[in-house]
């Protein structure tokens, strides 16, 4: 941006995101800077060198040139100006731990802050384990359902305008239910019984072989590496109320 669209810069701009801008009085250059005349009075009290020519003060970002070469300045006001117009994480994603086939929402609308106030858009960038959960956006809710078995996946989210964008991540960790053969949250008879089926070698109708590696690890819950009928059993004392978890 050129120093002329200064002007046209600070009548468009948000100016709840700009507190101050201040320069050496740039009138006898035909810019009216807000304070700049005020201003420059410190400048001539201070002395060349000792105050900014140009200052922008805002609520995401502070600049100043010092230098007493005013073409310089000058030159530097456009990218102070452009450097202006970001987008930035205001409000970290916090890592979220959920039980396995659930689902959860996470408001983002207060996350990302655009420096003009513009609305933005989001995309989910990445997810690094779409074994583990799945991430979609409804408006500004990020709606993560969880899959059935133990893992940790990094989402990252984007939010976006124009030429502007920054992005920020966070973790989803799964913890499945031991026991929970079938995948329901709950802890039952059938999930024993469907152990049992394992153990016999008989495919059960409704979750035929070959078994997903995660529910073969869900039948085994004593962690030897086999499924047993003694893993069926504990699922049956745990349900009856004999042991308080498995
Ligand atoms: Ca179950
Ligand atoms: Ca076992």
């Amino acid at each position: 941006m050129a120093v002329p669209q200064l002007n046209s810069w600070w009548s468009n701009v948000d100016q709840d995101h700009v507190y101050l801008l201040c320069s050496y009085n740039w009138g006898i250059y035909g810019y009216d800077m807000l304070w700049s005349a005020q201003l420059s009075n410190y400048y001539n009290n201070f002395g060349n060198g000792y105050t900014p020519y140009f200052s922008v003060i805002g609520a995401d970002y502070i600049y100043t040139y010092g230098s007493n070469n005013v073409s310089g300045a000058i030159n530097a006001a456009g990218n102070a100006m452009q450097d202006m117009f970001n987008i930035s994480v205001v409000e970290p994603i916090e890592n979220v731990i959920m039980n396995a086939a659930s689902t959860t929402s996470i408001d983002i609308s207060n996350t990302f802050e655009h420096s003009q106030g513009v609305v933005m858009n989001y995309t989910i960038t990445y997810n690094s384990n779409p074994a583990v959960c799945q991430a979609s956006l409804t408006g500004t809710d990020i709606i993560i359902n969880a899959d059935l078995f133990d893992g940790t996946s990094q989402i990252t989210v984007m939010a976006s305008e124009g030429d502007l964008n920054a992005d920020t991540s966070f973790f989803v960790t799964v913890c499945a239910l031991a026991g929970d053969i079938d995948g329901n949250s709950e802890v039952d008879c059938f999930d024993a019984s469907l152990v049992l089926h394992y153990v016999a070698g008989i495919s059960p109708p409704s979750y035929p072989f070959p078994w997903a590696e995660w529910r073969i690890q869900k039948a085994d819950i004593n962690g030897n590496g086999l499924v047993e009928a003694y893993d069926a059993s504990s699922i049956l004392q745990y349900v009856v109320g004999l042991i308080g978890a498995l």
